[in-house]
């Protein structure tokens, strides 16, 4: 029987404190009437960005815990995965997909694991090969630039010119996916603004759209991006709506941020925006790359 509300099978992480992965991933596909299926990788006092974080790896609960699901018979109509709490996790993302893909499932990889030229603190190098692996699997992969240089093996550029980001994900689509998206884009003629770019290998187009450039770095962003493109492609929005959708959401949730002074942890006030993902008239602002 088909789902009566799409659901997702959401692999991330849950950080009690700092509001990330579970913790955006849970709430914004709920808002967009999305039902969300949380398989915990890791259980985390806070994000790894802060200081003194504890981190419960949950690989080996993974297998039996997937297995009642497979006894369930469970259907997705997403599987959704991003911070991995171990290197052996990637084959048991793997093995999920696999075994609970159909024709309609949407599968989208967000390849957490660096950002700012560098890997995350409890990211092993070998986390690039396995992203890599998983990435043969997924539709729909959303690395930040720094992701994308670790997958492509390629130094993090400081800017690129219009035909190098078509190189660049055309390089990744080679990699699997059909619709590669890259954010934290430095593109030459837009430095102003914080740009996001997709490749839809279906047909060939390239697309960009991007949001003034906010000076600050906040965390949870890449997870709030991907998100909401995900919940967007599952409401039936084309790559570049769903793309724009996202990008406009993460400036409009920093933009509910920036203003405050005195948060210490970089954190996104997510509540404060959540709400807009029900507006009804998304007027689209993306373009074609030239
Ligand atoms: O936002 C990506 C992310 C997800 N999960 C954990 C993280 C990070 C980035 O720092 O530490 C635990």
């Amino acid at each position: 029987m088909k789902n009566p509300l799409a659901r997702v099978a959401a692999i991330h992480d849950l950080s009690g404190f700092g509001r990330c992965s579970l913790t955006v991933v849970i709430p914004i596909l709920s808002t967009m009437g999305i039902e969300v299926c949380p398989v915990p990788t890791a259980i985390l006092s806070a994000h790894t960005a802060i200081e003194g974080y504890t981190l419960l790896d949950l690989t080996e609960e993974l297998p039996s815990f997937i297995d009642h699901w497979r006894k369930l018979g469970l259907r997705f109509d997403a599987i959704y995965s991003g911070f991995l709490g171990s290197v052996r996790q990637a084959d048991i993302v793997a093995d999920f997909i696999d075994s609970f893909k159909t024709e309609d499932t949407l599968v989208v990889l967000d390849p957490v694991m660096a950002d700012y030229g560098k890997l995350y603190p409890s990211m092993p190098q070998e986390m690039v090969g396995e992203m890599k692996k998983l990435a043969t699997r997924a539709q729909v992969i959303t690395p930040n630039i720094t992701e994308a240089a670790f997958l492509l093996d390629r130094s993090v550029p400081e800017f690129l010119e219009e035909e190098e980001v078509k190189d660049w994900l055309r390089a990744l689509s080679d990699l699997g996916p059909s619709m590669p998206v890259i954010t934290s884009l430095p593109l030459k003629s837009r430095l102003d603004l914080s740009t996001v770019a997709a490749y839809n290998r279906e047909d060939g187009r390239f697309w960009v759209t991007g949001r003034p450039y906010v000076p600050t770095q906040y965390h949870g962003t890449g997870d709030i991006f991907s998100s909401v493109l995900t919940g967007s492609l599952l409401q039936g929005d084309s790559l570049p709506s769903a793309m724009d959708r996202a990008s406009q959401f993460v400036a409009a949730a920093i933009r509910g941020t920036f203003g405050y002074s005195g948060l210490p942890h970089h954190e996104i006030l997510l509540e404060r925006t959540l709400k807009n993902l029900n507006v009804a008239n998304h007027s689209d602002n993306y373009d074609l790359l030239p």
